[in-house]
């Protein structure tokens, strides 16, 4: 499929469309050229699943997770300062974009994992480590670490997948300060949105963050501590031994892999569109976690 022209917004400039988020530039009112020193970050109420970006928008998914990381950058404004100017945006798009600071991008994904599954789960099984970390034997899907373990992946151009990194080559990448200071921003943004979400109700497995720089300082950017970003997982429902439910995406998979959607993940088609009570149940996931973490209502 074509992919959708975006959406055009007097003052800015159409820069980047990504999977579910679009960037643009401010226009400098008194030239009409595009700044260079901010972008508008604007969240799509697009959903992906299994590397596809699903034909049918989860209504209020772009303003669940602009609101949610707005709510987690001032949560961690005492770990990491963050990209955030203003919330002051074109209507079209209130509530779901932000203007930021444009940065220098570090060339890394900075992951850290809290819980083990997915990638690290894989590299565990293979021979103890994840990112060259030892961990202790007898680990399973699902099981806490010790303590969170960063494990970079390279930045893949979009459609190819990230791989893991060696920390050695962050470090020839970044240098060895700032690789170290990447490390442990990362580690510790995962620790202080665990003990926040924990209390909560939802276990942060693992998350990946963005970081810009500006005057030689690590600035947090992207979105963060999002279910786009991370793995969120009910803690009530939480049993190490098993692939834990996704909370945000679950209704979608399940429905995906059912003889009810008529599509074969082996195929290499696009999924079908999917039913409304699917995209319903998913929104309400969305809501209830952008709720149950920040306590208040979704701003309407
Ligand atoms: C930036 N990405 C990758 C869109 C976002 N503050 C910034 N300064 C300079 N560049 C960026 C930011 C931010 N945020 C980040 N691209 C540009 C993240 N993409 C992923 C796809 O959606």
């Amino acid at each position: 499929m074509t992919d959708p022209q975006p959406l055009q917004l007097p003052g800015y400039a159409h820069v980047y469309s990504g999977k579910v988020r679009d960037l643009y530039a401010p226009l400098d009112p008194a030239t009409g050229s595009p700044r260079d020193d901010q972008l508008l970050l604007v969240a799509s109420d697009r959903l992906s699943a299994f590397d596809f970006v699903l034909e049918s928008p989860v209504p209020d998914k772009g303003v669940v997770l602009t609101q949610l990381s707005l709510w987690w950058f001032e949560q961690l404004a005492d770990v990491v300062p963050n990209h955030v100017v203003s919330t002051d945006v074109p209507a079209e798009v209130t509530g779901r974009a932000v203007l930021v600071r444009r940065l220098e991008m570090l060339p890394v994904e900075c992951v850290a994992r809290a819980y083990l599954t997915g990638g690290g789960l894989r590299e565990y099984r293979e021979d103890g480590r994840v990112s060259g970390v030892a961990l202790p034997e007898g680990l399973v899907d699902g099981s806490r670490l010790p303590e969170p373990v960063f494990t970079p992946s390279t930045k893949a151009p979009e459609g190819q997948h990230d791989e893991p990194m060696p920390y050695a080559d962050v470090e020839r990448e970044l240098g060895t300060d700032l690789a170290a200071r990447a490390r442990d921003l990362t580690v510790a943004i995962l620790q202080r949105g665990n003990e926040i979400a924990r209390e909560r109700g939802i276990l942060i497995a693992d998350t990946k963050v963005e970081f810009g720089l500006a005057d030689g300082e690590l600035v947090l950017a992207d979105e963060v501590l999002t279910p786009d970003s991370s793995r969120f997982w009910p803690a009530e429902q939480w049993e190490p031994g098993h692939p834990q439910p996704s909370f945000d995406k679950e209704f979608v998979r399940e429905w995906l892999t059912s003889p009810a959607s008529g599509w074969d993940r082996a195929s290499g088609e696009a999924p079908p569109p999917l039913p409304a009570e699917v995209v319903e149940r998913t929104r309400a996931k969305y809501v209830d976690a952008y709720e149950r973490l920040t306590g208040r209502p979704l701003p309407s």
